[in-house]
């Protein structure tokens, strides 16, 4: 391994992997236009996400929340994928690839062409009824400010999964799965301080995996990881495929 270049290290990581799983968070999807939870855009109207990502939240104010996601569903309406999640889909398709474990709601991933992924955190493009607990498909729509259920009338929320709520059936073990089956982990732009995500990275770790961390920032499993390259998902993701033995 060239310990002077990461990146070149991590390339020649990437080339020898037989299996590939790679953990995301908002960090891959800041340079399509969306914005991030935590740090300086982690706002909104003054308000930390904590008190709109969570049940008491949306029990308290529901016009609120739903406000929050309304725009963040305009926002997205409005956005592509970028090179780091095409780099993404182009390595499941030139490799023997794992998957994408993502705790991203954007559905980003998947119109880059990505078709194995975990979505640890569900999707802002479902609702799911607060009475009847059925699920309703609303890509790309418009919502009204309080939408209610077309079958019982009930209340309808966003199907995501908050604070203090349990991850989708089947979600964590199949993530857990893979980062045991893989040989290489990537973990792309994420604080890696919500869990039970954040414990991917120490699981690949601790199974013996090769970790690759990207980010233009420090995360409490920078300094457990095998290399940490630091800057944007979108530029280093590309140049590690292009730097590798597989473009
Ligand atoms: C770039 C970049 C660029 C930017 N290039 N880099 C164990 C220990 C402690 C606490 C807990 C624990 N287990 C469970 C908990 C409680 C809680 C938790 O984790 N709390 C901590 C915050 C303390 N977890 C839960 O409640 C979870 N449920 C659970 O565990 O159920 C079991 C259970 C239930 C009840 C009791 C006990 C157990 C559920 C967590 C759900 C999180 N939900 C949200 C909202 C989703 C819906 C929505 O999108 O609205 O998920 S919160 C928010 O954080 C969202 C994200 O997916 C998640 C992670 O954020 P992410 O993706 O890392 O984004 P950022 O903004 O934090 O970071 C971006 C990173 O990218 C930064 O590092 C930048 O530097 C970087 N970056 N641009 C490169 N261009
Ligand atoms: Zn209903």
């Amino acid at each position: 391994m060239d310990q002077t270049n990461p990146i070149k290290a991590a390339a020649d990581w990437l080339a020898q992997a037989e299996s590939i799983a790679v953990l995301t968070g908002a960090g891959i999807s800041q340079e399509s236009g969306v914005p991030t939870f935590r740090g300086t855009d982690g706002l909104w109207k003054g308000l930390s996400f904590s008190d709109l990502a969570s049940p008491e939240g949306f029990a308290e104010k529901p016009r609120r929340v739903w406000e929050w996601y309304n725009w963040r569903r305009e926002v997205l309406r409005g956005v592509e994928p970028n090179p780091g999640h095409e780099a993404l889909a182009k390595l499941e398709r030139s490799k023997g690839f794992c998957g994408i474990i993502t705790q991203n709601v954007d559905r980003l991933h998947q119109t880059a062409g990505s078709q194995n992924v975990i979505e640890l955190h569900g999707s802002i493009w479902e609702t799911l009824c607060t009475g009847c607990e059925r699920r309703f498909d609303k890509t790309g729509e418009a919502l009204p400010e309080e939408p209610t259920c077309e079958v019982c009338g009930e209340r309808l929320r966003p199907a995501v999964v908050w604070f203090g709520e349990t991850l989708p059936t089947g979600a964590m073990e199949t993530a857990l799965a893979w980062t045991q089956q893989c040989d290489l982990f990537i973990v792309a732009g994420t604080s890696n301080v919500v869990y039970p995500a954040g414990s991917l990275a120490f699981a690949a770790k601790q199974a013996g995996k090769t970790v690759i961390e990207i980010n233009w920032d420090e995360t409490p499993a920078t300094d457990s990881v095998d290399i940490s390259l630091r800057g944007k998902t979108g530029e280093i993701l590309p140049q590690l495929l292009g730097t590798s033995a597989l473009s």
